[in-house]
């Protein structure tokens, strides 16, 4: 049986002006995981530091609180069995260099500081990023016809 977990994933200013967000959401809807909530917004930079907190003080933490707010991004919930750790693995590692063959970020980018997707790397952050971006009333419940044909 299906459990309900939900995870936050965003593509990122670059993916969004490199016109990826269709392929985005494909390869999420293609695998098997349900869209349930979704939105276009531009960044402010109060967000894009509470969103980045774990990695304030590191080098990169200026330059990528300006890159996050540098244009709009497109943020979702996507709802599955086991789709936060599932998602962290279609995404790929956080270099493309390193990233694999097949993951968006092994197929569609070729350097860290521009990787097109975000995606929460545990239930904690999961939890934390969807309070941060969505209000329970922007996600929605929903059965798809084939549900039955994902999950026993
Ligand atoms: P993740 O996005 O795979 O979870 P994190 O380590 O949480 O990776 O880093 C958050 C984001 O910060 C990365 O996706 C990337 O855009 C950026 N970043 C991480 N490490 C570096 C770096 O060494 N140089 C430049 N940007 C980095
Ligand atoms: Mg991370």
């Amino acid at each position: 049986m299906e459990t309900k977990e939900r995870t936050f994933l965003m593509v990122k200013p670059d993916g969004v002006q490199r016109s990826l967000v269709g392929t985005v959401i494909g390869r999420m809807e293609k695998k098997g995981f349900k869209l349930v909530a979704m939105k276009m917004m531009h960044i402010a930079h109060d967000l894009a530091s509470r969103h980045y907190e774990e990695h304030e003080g590191k080098p990169f933490y200026k330059g990528l609180l300006e890159f996050i707010a540098s244009g709009p991004v497109v943020a979702m919930i996507l709802e599955g069995d086991n789709v936060i750790e599932m998602t962290r693995s279609l995404v790929g590692a956080t270099d493309p260099r390193k990233a694999a063959p097949g993951t968006m970020r092994g197929d569609l980018a070729v350097f860290t500081g521009k990787n097109i997707v975000h995606a929460s790397d545990s239930p904690e952050s999961a939890k934390r990023e969807i309070a941060l971006f969505f209000k329970e009333d922007d996600i929605y419940s929903y059965e798809q016809a084939h549900e039955g044909w994902l999950y026993d």
